[in-house]
């Protein structure tokens, strides 16, 4: 085999050593195979317009719910090994009972060594950012805060299911994250991820199959978004950033991450990472123009024009990779 493997770089150089180009052809023979493996950023795309297209996902709504049985059956079409729905329910901050669907779906699931990719699936269902005080109260499509981590997610369901990796690998798809209380410079922290909360006292793990990390994707798809390192990303998982960042780095994504320190957000992983998973948020936290969030965010600009695959593919190839190179010890 290892000299079969040899003969056809051998053969590949000389052929193209011909033709002028063989630094090109050999890096392609070469490639370990890890990389060779390619996320399809386009279907990822075309993974948030579905979602975009059955309206705001404002949990207990109908589109919500018909967007909870479109994820399911994706991941079960994609061959995903298991997949079901947890249901439950939590308080919001305005009083109101949230039923919580947080989908649920495993690759490898008898591995004990996994690792948890997260993003949260619903939208919110005001757009407080909003200038015109009288657009605040309708809900926004949410096609970057809501689809865009689900649409990474479902690619990578995709192609795992077919390209098996060595670790078992959760994907999970939380609900609720977005009905948070935002109230200026203080921030009701509780108020928000009550999807992932409700999963965190009620995980599905022994001690034995728990998640050595986790990574969420949050916000992946803005245009021109950059993901800087999250300030409670590094400080619950560090090594976890640098493995991610580093790979980014060794992809040739460097530009989408930069090796900077970004806002300190309340978010899905804070919860996870205080449930016994180190947990990272991938989530453009450090906007040129606003410092912080994308200036769409919680605005009715959060649309499908505002969606560029660019990042999305940064995102996509770089978490693949990192599961694709993960090794049980
Ligand atoms: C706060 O604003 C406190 N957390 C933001 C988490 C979030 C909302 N991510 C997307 N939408
Ligand atoms: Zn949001």
């Amino acid at each position: 085999m290892q000299t079969i493997i040899k003969l056809a770089i051998a053969a590949a150089v000389l052929m193209t050593s011909c033709a002028g180009t063989a630094s090109k052809k050999e890096q392609s023979v070469a490639t370990p195979k890890n990389n060779t493996v390619k996320f399809n950023a386009d279907s990822a795309y075309s993974y948030i317009k579905r979602q975009v297209e059955f309206g705001p996902r404002v949990p207990g709504s109908e589109s919500h719910s018909r967007c909870v049985t479109y994820l399911t059956d994706e991941l079960k079409r994609h061959g995903v090994d298991t997949v079901y729905v947890q249901t439950g329910s939590k308080k919001a901050y305005t009083g109101e009972v949230l039923p919580i669907k947080n989908i649920i779906g495993s690759i490898n699931p008898e591995q004990n060594h996994r690792i948890l990719i997260a993003a949260h699936y619903d939208t919110r269902p005001w757009a407080d950012n909003e200038e015109d005080e009288s657009k605040r109260d309708t809900p926004i499509d949410g096609a970057n805060d809501g689809a865009s981590g689900v649409g990474v997610i479902l690619e990578l369901a995709r192609i795992l299911a077919a390209n098996r990796p060595e670790t078992g690998v959760d994907f999970l798809l939380v609900d609720a994250e977005d009905y948070g209380e935002s109230s200026g410079l203080t921030s009701n922290e509780e108020s928000w991820c009550l999807g992932t909360q409700y999963w965190c006292e009620n995980d599905p793990y022994t001690s034995q199959n728990r998640p050595k990390y986790g990574i969420v994707l949050d916000m992946v798809g803005g245009r021109d978004a950059k993901f800087h390192r999250e300030y409670y990303s590094v400080r619950n998982a560090s090594n976890i950033v640098d493995k991610v960042w580093g790979t980014a780095a060794r992809a040739g994504y460097s530009s989408f991450f930069p090796n900077k320190i970004g806002g300190a957000l309340i978010d899905d992983h804070l919860f996870i990472s205080r449930n016994g998973i180190p947990c990272i948020d991938i989530v453009e936290c450090n906007n040129a123009k606003t410092g912080s969030f994308p200036a769409t965010w919680h605005t009715h600009q959060d649309n499908m024009n505002n969606i560029d695959t660019a990042p999305l593919r940064a995102v996509g190839q770089t978490v693949l990779n990192v599961i694709l190179a993960e090794k049980p010890e």
